[in-house]
């Protein structure tokens, strides 16, 4: 490709900004004719990668675009190397580093001519190992869209702005300032995207046809808990989208999906306040109605603000509420308050939100007295649902540096999906105790969690949809594992498939 072409386009890239690109071209004009962007995942269960959506709309225009999301025990990669990509951009989190690097393995093996470039949170935290360990052809640090469009327009990787390559002088990524100028999502990517549009849906308690949908409305978060890498990736400083962008979002895919119910995976929905009041007021002028949950901090919330939010067609609001303890909330830096934990559910419980927490087990500082109080805490707030989970450090947060430097760590391999479900970290106690306090945990509001999720409209849902397939799914699953999760997952599986195929059907039709 000609250097002259290559500035005429970079000019243009400029002065439309990334939004201009929203076309697929019949003839792509990038360097590379193909491009793979690939989600790495170790959970059997889908999630629709808005990252690499995001990417793929950015650089649609000029390569041929397909976002992939293989399955974790997809060895083989089949539709990957049959789409006989040039370039594969591979994204990942530190959990899934393992995942990523049998795929990079396998791909390179199988297509030996096309780049490699890595992205996400995982390569963004460490940068040198990851690129040791994986030998990539770049490595795309932070928000990933420019460097993405600027290496398919042909760049040198090493002129890119946020690639790290070791020895290069690195110059941190472009961001969006206005993330209006970021294109929506490209659903169009994924060829198989239908099926990500399948019940029940994240909203727990709730059961939609066509599944809950994530939506980004922002980027950074304000906030400094020590366990939280996020920063990392957008920043301290929130960009909020404006109201009319997020609208535009939900109603394309209120329209060209039938999606009736999404979920709002801004770190924090209700920082600013004001930004989530607009939004409300706004979404309530909308010709259709919308059911949707998202994850709020309390100390930005009132009963005011819940009663608009519910008003508006929210239905659950996630609280990280970590710990019912001062001291250990200080000591992870929540910048939070017991009484406004109280406040806030109490405000939720009065309109009528149904508030999900989610709790911490093995933080610094904590004793038997601080579980004994997160413990009351949750008899007195009564969570329409409860998630306990053990604190991992992941590399990039306060905590890991901390927890490297007091030597609390018993195990570093972040491997594997069982990571979440095991402790990492010995500080006050032993991995056992963790687990025994956690089992309490969880025995303390199975009761709630049970009726919350077998409410007479999801029984009756979910009843509809069973299929023989389904149960085949589960049995086998159960008959080979003898873990009642992963057969559920299968069960999940095969509703998925039927799902999908059911729209496939609907469509030829
Ligand atoms: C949504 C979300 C989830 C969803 C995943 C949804 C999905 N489809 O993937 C769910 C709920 C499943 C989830 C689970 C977990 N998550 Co999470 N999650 C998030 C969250 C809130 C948003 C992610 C997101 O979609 N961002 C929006 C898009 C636009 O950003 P992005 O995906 O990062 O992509 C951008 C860049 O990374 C980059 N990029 C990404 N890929 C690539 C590839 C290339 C080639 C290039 C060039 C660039 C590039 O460009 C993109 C556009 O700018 C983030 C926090 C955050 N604010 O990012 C945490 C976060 C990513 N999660 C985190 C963690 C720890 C987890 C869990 C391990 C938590 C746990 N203990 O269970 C699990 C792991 C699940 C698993 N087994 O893999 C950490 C990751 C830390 C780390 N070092 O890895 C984060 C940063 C939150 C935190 N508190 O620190 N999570
Ligand atoms: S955990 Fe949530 S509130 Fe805390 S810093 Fe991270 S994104 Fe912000």
């Amino acid at each position: 490709m000609s250097k002259k072409r290559c500035d005429a386009r970079r000019d243009l890239f400029e002065r439309k900004g990334m939004s201009g690109y929203v076309q697929q071209r019949e003839t792509p004009m990038g360097t590379y004719e193909r491009t793979a962007l690939v989600n790495v995942r170790v959970e059997s269960r889908q999630r629709i990668p808005i990252g690499m959506l995001t990417l793929a709309a950015c650089v649609k225009d000029i390569t041929k675009a397909v976002v992939f999301d293989p399955d974790p025990d997809d060895l083989e990669l089949r539709d990957i190397v049959d789409f006989n990509p040039d370039l594969i951009g591979l994204g990942f989190m530190t959990q899934t580093g393992f995942r990523a690097k049998q795929i990079c393995d396998v791909l390179r093996a199988k297509l030996p001519a096309a780049k490699i470039v890595l992205g996400g949170v995982g390569p963004t935290v460490e940068k040198e190992a990851v690129f040791e360990r994986f030998k990539p052809d770049g490595l795309v640090v932070g928000e990933g869209e420019k460097a993405m469009r600027r290496i398919v327009s042909g760049e040198p990787l090493e002129s890119v702005p946020g690639v790290y390559l070791p020895g290069v002088p690195f110059r941190p990524a472009e961001f969006f300032q206005n993330l209006d100028d970021l294109p929506l999502p490209a659903y169009e990517c994924m060829p198989d995207f239908e099926k990500y549009l399948c019940p029940p849906g994240g909203i727990r308690g709730k059961w939609y046809d066509r599944g809950t949908p994530m939506i980004m409305t922002g980027r950074g978060c304000p906030y400094r808990c020590t366990f939280c890498s996020s920063h990392l990736m957008f920043g301290r400083c929130v960009r909020r989208r404006s109201v009319a962008s997020v609208l535009s979002e939900i109603r394309r895919l209120h329209d060209e999906y039938g999606v009736d119910a999404v979920y709002f995976f801004d770190d924090t929905f209700n920082a600013p306040p004001s930004w989530a009041r607009q939004f409300c007021e706004e979404l309530l002028k909308e010709p259709y109605r919308l059911e949707w949950g998202c994850q709020i901090r309390v100390n930005t919330f009132n009963a005011e603000l819940g009663k608009l939010m519910k008003r508006a067609g929210c239905v659950q609001v996630d609280i990280g509420v970590e710990s019912g303890s001062p001291k250990v909330l200080k000591a992870i830096h929540k910048d939070e308050t017991v009484e406004q934990v109280e406040a806030a559910f109490a405000a939720c419980h009065e309109v009528g939100l149904a508030p999900m927490g989610t709790f911490l087990v093995g933080c610094p500082e904590e004793t038997m007295e601080d579980v004994e109080l997160t413990r009351l805490l949750v008899r007195r707030i009564k969570p329409s649902f409860s998630e306990f989970f053990y604190l991992i450090p992941y590399p990039g947060s306060d905590l890991y540096d901390e927890a490297v430097r007091n030597g609390w760590f018993v195990d570093r391999s972040y491997e594997g999906r069982g990571m979440v479900d095991r402790p990492v970290m010995e500080i006050n106690f032993t991995r056992d105790q963790q687990r025994e306090i956690r089992r309490r945990y969880f025995e303390l509001v199975a009761f709630r969690n049970l009726k919350g999720y077998l409410s007479p409209g999801v029984l009756w849902s979910a009843l509809r949809s069973v299929r023989p397939m389904m149960l085949a799914a589960l049995f086998r699953e159960f008959a080979k594992t003898r873990n009642i999760r992963d057969a559920m997952q299968a069960y999940v599986h095969a509703l998925r498939r039927y799902y999908a195929e059911r729209q496939d059907a609907g469509k030829k039709r």
